[in-house]
């Protein structure tokens, strides 16, 4: 075909898919809607970052740098506008961080023009990726994200891998000022700033005032396994731009038989309700089929984010559908969602590290999710009991008419 019959159609196509509407899907769970297509993929990266559009060195049209992936955003609602910090992935595996903006944050999602250029004022990492945006009471944006860089005491093992988090902040996404990396004994992904400072901190036995930064963190022995670390962890820091954890508590643990048996982490930086502080995290156990990612909530008191208040049992979502299928099966995974001025709050996952979906609740309905479903009784028994009294409950409430005349019982 005609080079510029297929670019004209390229870029109608293209257009197409950047327009096209997102509804929400029928007959969910109540507690969120999720949408019925994917609202980022590496097909809605822009023409220019794939192809070379000059006729003479490009005359067969190809993609010179292909895209793999869009996934877990780090997300933020900043003058009115739906703001994404993507993870990119190309086909060489690299990822990178890259905006897209929405006027709804449901759809019609565009990228910025070029991909973020992340100062390396700090040692260079191989990769980078799951970045958690928190609008910091200090005034800035902070970004939070994994720094990866091959392990260079194993210098035989090409896979040996570390992990730490990578700081960087901002006013307007655009330009980052990048701060030397968090300082831990371990190695840590999925560290999260906490949105507010901590104002009393126990020093040698003794409360102090002051002003600390906050962070989720989640301390593993290797880079795949948490090994020794115990879950989601809570360290305070005093000085943002040399942030060392020193003291680390772990808040929300790992537990046998659970959704997060092998791993857990913090997803976004956690929403301020009325009721507590709302936290989505992600739970991973193992199968014979390999990891299985899925997210689940939990709450914090307002006047100590170290205090669970409410659990709920099991899942909040997993995946579904065609979000099973991609580079790495049987993920789910969530470093951002915004909470709304009219009380929505809308939440950014990616299914199989490949695409990236919105499914939307609001505060009121989350809240009640976390206050109201039952926790998790760690074994079948403690289940069944829990399902017998939402029966016993139920009894003599007709839920719904039987279609059929008669019963079988
Ligand atoms: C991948 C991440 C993954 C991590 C642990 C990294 O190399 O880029 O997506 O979470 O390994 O498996
Ligand atoms: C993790 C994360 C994600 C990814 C997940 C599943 O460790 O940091 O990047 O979605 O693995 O591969």
């Amino acid at each position: 075909m005609d080079y510029e019959v297929r670019k004209k159609q390229l870029i109608e196509r293209h257009w197409a898919l950047l327009t096209q509407k997102n509804e929400p899907m029928e007959w969910g769970n109540g507690i969120y809607e999720r949408y019925q297509r994917p609202i980022l993929t590496a097909e809605h990266t822009p023409l220019e970052w794939r192809y070379d559009f000059d006729k003479v060195d490009n005359p067969y049209l190809m993609q010179r740098i292909m895209m793999n992936a869009v996934l877990n955003a780090g997300a933020i609602k900043l003058d009115g506008r739906y703001l994404l910090v993507c993870r990119v992935e190309g086909a060489d595996r690299k990822s990178f961080f890259a905006v897209a903006e929405s006027p709804n944050g449901i759809d019609n999602f565009r990228f910025w023009p070029e991909p973020i250029t992340m100062p390396e004022s700090v040692l260079p990492a191989t990769n980078v990726y799951d970045m958690r945006l928190t609008q910091h009471e200090d005034g800035w944006i902070y970004g939070v994200f994994c720094v990866e860089r091959h392990d260079d005491s194993c210098p035989g093992d090409l896979s040996a891998a570390t992990a730490a988090a990578g700081i960087a902040r901002t006013k307007d996404l655009i330009t980052w000022e990048r701060l030397p990396d968090l300082v831990s004994k371990s190695q840590q992904r999925n560290v999260v700033l906490h949105p507010e400072f901590v104002r009393t901190n126990m020093v040698n036995g003794k409360a102090v005032n002051g002003k600390w930064y906050a962070f989720y963190t989640r301390p593993q022995d290797g880079f795949i396994d948490t090994g020794s670390g115990g879950g989601i962890g809570w360290a305070l820091v005093d000085d943002i731009t040399h942030a060392e954890v020193k003291d680390e508590k772990i808040i929300n643990p790992r537990h046998y038989h659970t959704i997060q048996e092998v791993k857990n982490g913090e997803g976004p930086a956690p929403l301020k309700t009325p009721k507590g502080w709302l936290h989505l995290a992600h739970g991973v156990r193992g199968t014979a089929s390999g990891l299985r990612y899925v997210l689940y909530m939990y709450m914090t008191a307002l006047d100590d984010p170290t205090r669970v208040i409410a659990q709920p049992g099991g899942y909040f979502l997993a995946p579904q559908g065609e979000e099973y299928i991609g580079d790495v099966m049987n993920v789910c995974f969530s470093n951002g969602w915004i909470m709304d001025d009219d009380g929505r709050v809308l939440i950014y996952y990616a299914s199989s590290d490949t695409r990236l979906h919105v499914a939307v609740s609001s505060v009121d309905r989350l809240v009640d999710y976390c206050m109201n479903t039952p926790e998790d009784g760690l074994s079948t028994g403690a289940s069944v009991e829990t399902i017998k009294r939402l029966i016993g409950k139920n009894k003599g409430v007709e839920p719904t008419p039987s279609p059929r005349k008669e019963s079988i019982f």
